[in-house]
C-alpha cells in the first residue's frame, strides 16, 4: 500500500485527491476556509499548509499525496503562518460576533478561538461596505467576507448562475454582482446555494421571524403553519437529534406551543400538485404528438426563476400546476374566508421551508389575489429552529401530537417530494397502474438516489413514458443541452435548484453529503409507513375536489402561467 508519513504516522492512502484528506484520516482536522469537498480546490486561505521534510511550506488542499512523502502538520513556521493569516483576515473583519446570525457557526471565530488569537496587531485598511438586502432572500454583508470564493465557486460551477464574482483588486477585492450591482439587479435564483457554504456571517438568509411573532400576538389573525417536506428530517439536528430522523409531530407540538392556530403538512397540498401536474401530462401524451420538449416540473421557485432569467423559450414547457406551498396558500385563504369573515379574523400563513427561495416565491405578483399574498411569511427550518430556543423549548423531548383536522392526512407521494426523485415518483405512482411491475422496480433503481442527473422509463398505457430528474442547475443545463441539441427525449422532467433537492435546501440546517443522504432515507421511510401512498388516493384532497373549495375552482385556485 501506498503510505505518506504524517507527524511521525504512518498514514495508508488509494485515491484520495489530496494530501488534506490523508490527513485527516489520521484523525488531524487541518484548518480551512476555503476547503469545501463538494467544489473545485481553490486553495486561496492557505490555512491548510503543511510543511515538508525539506523545510518547504504547501498547501495541503491542492497538493495530491505521493508515495513515502514525509510532513508535519505542526511547526513553529507553521504555527506564525496560520496565526498571521487569521490576524490579517480579523483585522479587517467586522466583529460584532454577538449579534451575527453566525455566531458559534462561524469558521473564523472557530479557528480564532482554537489558534487562541486575543489580541489583533494590524490595524483594519478596508473600506466600509454597504449591506446588500435587496434580495427577497439573501443578504450580502462583504464587511464579513474573507475571500474564500467557495460562493463563487457554488454560483458558478455547481448552480451556473453567475450572480457574484471577485471585483476588484489587491485590498479592495470583494465578492459582488458585475458593476456593484445589488443582487435583486442580477440573475440570481435566490436559491441560497451561495449562504450554504459561506463559512461566515457574509452571505445570510433574510429573516422573517418578526414578521412571524406579530402576526402571533395578533389577536385578529388566524395563524397557519404549513410544513414542507424536507423540514421534518432536518430540524432535529439543530437539538441534537440525528440528520433524517423524523420530527415532524415533534414539530406539531413546538409550533403549537410557540403559538400557531393550526398547523398542517404541505404533502397535503404536494398530493394535490400530483393531481394536478399528472393531469396536464397525461393530456399531453393522450395528444401523441412530436414534442421536442418534455413537460417541465415548476415546484421549485429557483428553477422558475432561472428558467426566466437564462431560457425563456422553456417557459410554455413548464407545468402550470402551483407549488404545494402556494397551493396550500390558496386553499387555506379560501377554506377558511367564510369564518374568517364571521369572527372578524384574518388568515396569516406562515410557510416553514427548507428553501430560501420560497420567500421570493411568495413575493411574486402571480400569488397576490386580492391585494394580498396566498403566503404571507416564509420561515426556514434553520429560522424555525431559533423560534424553539428562543423560548428555551426543549425539541427533543417534546411529545408527538398530530396536525390539525381536516387537512390531517397526506400520502406517501406527498411526502417524498422533499428528496430529488420524489416528485416524478409520486406522479408515476398517479399515472401508472397500481399493478405495473415497474412501480416496485423504481424503489431499486432509477429515479431515487442523490446522483445529479437520472434517467427512467416507464411503460403506462402501452407506451414508454421517458422521465429525467434533475438536482442542482448546472446539470439542468447539462440536461437543456442534451434535449435542445435532440440528443435525449424526455416527457417529463424534474428539476429542484438545490444539489440532493429540496433536502438540501439553503434554509436547512449546515450539512455534508452523507447528512442529506440520511434526510433522505428518512423521507423514503416515512414513505413506507404510510397508509395512502398514492396522491389521488388522499381522502382530504379528493374530498376539497368534490364538495370542497376545489369543486369547480381547481383551474383558479391551482395554476399559474408565467409568462416571459
Ligand atoms: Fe420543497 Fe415542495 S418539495 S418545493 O423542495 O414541491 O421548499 O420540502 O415544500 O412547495 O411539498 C421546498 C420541500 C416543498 C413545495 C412540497
Ligand atoms: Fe427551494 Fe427545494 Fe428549489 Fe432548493 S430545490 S430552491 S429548497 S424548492
Amino acid at each position: 500500500a501506498k503510505y505518506m508519513i504524517v507527524d511521525g504516522l504512518r498514514a495508508e492512502f488509494t485515491d484520495e485527491k489530496n494530501i488534506l484528506q490523508v490527513i485527516r484520516n489520521v484523525g488531524i482536522h487541518i484548518p480551512t476556509f476555503c476547503y469545501y469537498t463538494d467544489l473545485s480546490i481553490y486553495g486561496a486561505c492557505r490555512m491548510c499548509v503543511v510543511e515538508d521534510d525539506k523545510g518547504n511550506i504547501i498547501a495541503s488542499c491542492s497538493t495530491p499525496p505521493k508515495d513515502k512523502m514525509v510532513i508535519r502538520t505542526n511547526t513553529p513556521k507553521l504555527h506564525h503562518h496560520r496565526k498571521m493569516i487569521l490576524e490579517l483576515l480579523l483585522a479587517s473583519h467586522c466583529r460584532d460576533c454577538t449579534i451575527c446570525e453566525k455566531n458559534q457557526k462561524c469558521q473564523l471565530q472557530a479557528l480564532a478561538r482554537r489558534f487562541g488569537l486575543y489580541d489583533i496587531r494590524f490595524k483594519n485598511n478596508r473600506p466600509n461596505y454597504e449591506i446588500d438586502d435587496s434580495s427577497p432572500a439573501i443578504v450580502r454583508d462583504m464587511n464579513k467576507c474573507i475571500l474564500c470564493g467557495d460562493c463563487v465557486r457554488m454560483c458558478n460551477e455547481i448552480q451556473h448562475v453567475g450572480a457574484i464574482d471577485f471585483v476588484n483588486r489587491g485590498s479592495n477585492m470583494i465578492v459582488s454582482p458585475a458593476f456593484n450591482r445589488k443582487l435583486s439587479e442580477t440573475e440570481c435564483v435566490n436559491c441560497g446555494q451561495c449562504a450554504a457554504v459561506c463559512p461566515t456571517g457574509a452571505i445570510t438568509i433574510k429573516k422573517s421571524k418578526g414578521k412571524v411573532w406579530n402576526a402571533l400576538f395578533d389577536p385578529t389573525k388566524r395563524v397557519i403553519a404549513q410544513v414542507a417536506p424536507a423540514v421534518r428530517v432536518a430540524l432535529g439536528e439543530e437539538f441534537g437529534m440525528a440528520p433524517g430522523e423524523n420530527s415532524i409531530y415533534k414539530i406539531y407540538t413546538a409550533l403549537h406551543m410557540i403559538g400557531f392556530d393550526l398547523c398542517f403538512d404541505t404533502s397535503v397540498s404536494a398530493d394535490m400538485t400530483i393531481i394536478e401536474e399528472t393531469n396536464e401530462l397525461a393530456e399531453i401524451l393522450s395528444r401523441n404528438e412530436e414534442r421536442r420538449y418534455p413537460l417541465f416540473t415548476s415546484c421549485c421557485p429557483a428553477w422558475v426563476r432561472y428558467v426566466e432569467n437564462k431560457h425563456p423559450e422553456l417557459l410554455p414547457y413548464l407545468s402550470t400546476s402551483k407549488s404545494p406551498m402556494e397551493m396550500f396558500g390558496a386553499v387555506l385563504k379560501e377554506y377558511y374566508k367564510p369564518s374568517d369573515e364571521e369572527c372578524g379574523l384574518e388568515t396569516f400563513n406562515v410557510a416553514i421551508m427548507p428553501c430560501t427561495a420560497k420567500k421570493m416565491e411568495a413575493e411574486r405578483e402571480e400569488f397576490i389575489r386580492n391585494g394580498k399574498p396566498d403566503i404571507d411569511a416564509v420561515l426556514t427550518t434553520k429560522e424555525l429552529a431559533s423560534m424553539i430556543r428562543e423560548l428555551g423549548i426543549q425539541f427533543a423531548d417534546l411529545e408527538p401530537t398530530a396536525p390539525d383536522t381536516p387537512f390531517s392526512i397526506r400520502s406517501g407521494g406527498g411526502v417524498i417530494f422533499g428528496t430529488s426523485g420524489g416528485v416524478t415518483e409520486a406522479a408515476l405512482r398517479r399515472l401508472a397502474e397500481r399493478t405495473n411491475p415497474a412501480l416496485q422496480e423504481i424503489r431499486y433503481s432509477g429515479v431515487r438516489g442523490l446522483e445529479g442527473i437520472k434517467k427512467f422509463t416507464i411503460e403506462i398505457g402501452g407506451r414508454a413514458v421517458h422521465t429525467a430528474v434533475v438536482s442542482g442547475l448546472g446539470n439542468a443545463e447539462t440536461l437543456i443541452g442534451l434535449i435542445e441539441s435532440g440528443e435525449e427525449h424526455f416527457d417529463f422532467v424534474e428539476i429542484m435548484a438545490c444539489p440532493t433537492g429540496c433536502i438540501g435546501g439553503a434554509g436547512q440546517p449546515e450539512s455534508f453529503l452523507e447528512d442529506k443522504k440520511k434526510r433522505s432515507s428518512g423521507l423514503y421511510t416515512a414513505d413506507k409507513s404510510a397508509l395512502v401512498k398514492r396522491s389521488d388516493e388522499n381522502p382530504v384532497v379528493t374530498k376539497l375536489y368534490e364538495d370542497g373549495v376545489l369543486k369547480d375552482r381547481a383551474r383558479e385556485l391551482l395554476h399559474v402561467h408565467y409568462k416571459a
